[in-house]
């Protein structure tokens, strides 16, 4: 019987795939259905523009939580030569982390919960005169099925949780995170025979949104800087190595 068990297709050859539940499934689904709403709201209210370069557009709404920055983040980018899967793909998985991600000291996997999601504990770069900040979260990849001919959309979420193998030790702060990567591959000028398509006739249109409360006070302008700064530069150094990583492999749909 299926009964006890989440169906949901994480191919994009249109199989389902059944998978067994596990105690984080429903909050997992919650959050992913919550982007997927989430990201197509525009943000022509309310939203500044901090930072744009080329195709990358980064948007910000400052909000405080009882004295705390906790500007929500919204950035778009189109990028060429590579696919939603490739992006999300390089994001998701623990063997790449390291290579494009420069404000961690340390990333590993404390629990495997299905092949689609895994428990993360992270210790971040120190950013003085801060504390030291750490994070824990669940990390879900996923494939979603549009139509027939669109290509599928591809996300990866993010998402704080505590674990017993990650207790919060002072004076490490644990910092609260929802973060998700949002990709859809665009065919441009198709040729007539699907097999015929090369990189030059695929771009990405990419969404990343993050939610990242600090878990306690940091002076309000460093942290704006700090993100104004880093956010682009983390766009752009992922994306220019997932690039540089596909650019001689065959193209992963
Ligand atoms: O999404 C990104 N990376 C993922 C994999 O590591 C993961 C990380 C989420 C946490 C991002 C929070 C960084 C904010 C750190 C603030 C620390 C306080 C500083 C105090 C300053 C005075 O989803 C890319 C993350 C890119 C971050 C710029």
């Amino acid at each position: 019987t299926i009964t006890d068990a989440t169906i949901v297709s994480t191919s994009n050859d249109d199989s389902l795939v059944i998978k067994d539940k596990h105690r984080l499934s429903d909050d997992v689904e919650r959050i992913v259905q919550e982007h997927l709403k989430y990201v197509s709201e525009d943000v022509s209210h309310g939203w500044d523009l901090i930072h744009q370069d080329g195709e990358m557009k980064v948007y910000r709404r400052e909000v405080e939580e009882n004295g705390i920055v906790v500007d929500p983040l919204k950035c778009f980018h189109t990028i060429k030569g590579v696919t939603g899967h490739e992006l999300c793909q390089y994001f998701w998985e623990f063997q790449y982390r390291m290579d494009w991600e420069t404000t961690l000291d340390s990333t590993k996997i404390i629990e495997v919960l299905d092949p689609d999601t895994m428990v993360f504990f992270q210790v971040h770069k120190r950013v003085w005169p801060a504390a030291q900040r750490d994070s824990c979260f669940w990390s879900h990849i996923r494939c979603i099925s549009n139509s027939e001919e669109d290509q599928p959309t591809w996300l990866v979420v993010n998402y704080t949780t505590s674990h017993p193998l990650a207790p919060i030790k002072s004076p490490q702060v644990r910092l609260v995170a929802n973060v998700a990567l949002i990709c859809e591959t665009i065919i441009c000028e198709p040729p007539l025979n699907p097999q015929d398509i090369k990189r030059e006739n695929i771009q990405c249109k990419l969404t990343y949104v993050a939610f990242v409360n600090p878990g306690g006070w940091v002076p309000s302008a460093a942290l704006r800087g700090v993100a104004k700064r880093e956010y682009p530069r983390f766009l752009k150094r992922f994306t220019s190595y997932v690039i540089e990583q596909t650019r001689n492999k065959p193209i992963l749909f």
